[in-house]
């Protein structure tokens, strides 16, 4: 049967944002709950994690797991922009065992199975909700556009990502004609920053050690620096690492210092693939961004990771 079709039928529809949640897992579900909600369909979102505070100009996210979730209230449960197996967290037992599930994603390579499965190579699974909502002729206003922009910003890097092809700008273009408030997304997200953040970044850059030698930089940002700046340690600070990239540097690390460990984010320039060196670590991710962690003390972690960006630069072909 037609995707479409799946979901026409259903009357109550449990929707799921995968863990860690990110603003296109984020902005997807809370389309598709506004667009269903329209419909007069029983609609309720649920995710492993908490959504973060930052999200809350987006009102519905404060609704996600309301609701004890109880799998026998739902006709239809869909995943959405899920890939992996353990993305689902306490769901994913449900989820397995359910007689009706719907997978919408954009990862080819995605590895969760649901009794439907739709995916579609798309630069964010927004998209593929944008076309999904039109598919059930949705009137789509603002309460939709808006998060699906938001979206489409997270997952290309706000159309800048390898990524961001024409058909982003096309859909993107189509959000705007239907009201979505970009100024909105920007300024009450992308681009917002508090007092103690904007001070534990400048920290963190100031200190970085810079290799000229090979033409790389190790950021970190311990968790004295986070008490001492007065900054939540679940706050993201992994694309500080872009700043150097600009300065010319060919590959730019950040360690974080967490409870369970040190967490790095990697980013590189183009022809370096960053992926490889997270590999050594145990991680993985983008060939231009990428993530892992080091269960060791934040200066043993330093020096693991410069002596592995060095011994990937030494073996650099091009
Ligand atoms: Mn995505």
């Amino acid at each position: 049967m037609n995707y479409l079709k799946i979901i026409k039928k259903a009357k109550s529809i449990a929707l799921f944002s995968h863990s860690s949640p990110d603003p296109d897992t984020v902005g997807s579900v809370v389309a598709l709950y506004n667009a269903l909600e329209k419909q007069g369909k029983i609609v309720d979102m649920f995710c492993e994690d908490n959504i973060p505070e930052t999200y809350n100009f987006l009102t519905e996210t404060k609704m996600y797991n309301e609701k004890e979730f109880n799998k026998d209230s739902y006709d239809l449960l869909i995943a959405v922009d899920v890939a992996g197996n353990n993305m689902l967290g306490k769901f994913q037992e449900d989820f397995d065992t359910h007689k009706n599930t719907l997978r919408i994603d954009h990862h080819i390579k995605g590895e969760l199975e649901a009794k439907n499965n739709v995916v579609k190579i798309y630069s964010a699974c927004a998209i593929l909700i944008y076309e999904t909502i039109k598919g059930l002729k949705v009137k789509i206003d603002t309460t939709i556009s808006t998060p699906l922009y938001f979206a489409l910003c997270g997952d290309t890097g706000l159309f800048r990502n390898n990524n961001t092809d024409s058909k982003t700008f096309k859909v993107a273009s189509e959000l705007l004609e239907f009201g979505a408030d970009i100024r909105k997304v920007y300024t009450e997200f992308f681009d917002k920053k508090t007092v103690p953040y904007l001070k534990l970044t400048s920290n963190t850059l100031l200190n970085a050690e810079i290799n000229d030698e090979f033409g790389f930089v190790v950021m970190t940002a311990s968790a004295k620096d986070f008490e001492k700046f007065g900054v939540d340690s679940s706050e993201s600070v992994g694309n500080l690492a872009n700043t150097y990239l600009n300065c010319g540097y060919k590959i730019s690390a950040v360690l974080k210092e967490k409870e369970d460990g040190i967490h790095g984010s990697f980013r590189s320039k183009f022809e370096y693939d960053c992926s490889e060196i997270a590999r050594v670590f145990g991680g993985g991710g983008h060939k231009n961004a990428s993530g892992f962690k080091i269960e060791k003390p934040l200066a043993e972690a330093v020096k693991d990771v410069q002596n592995a960006v060095i011994e990937y630069l030494k073996n650099y072909k091009g």
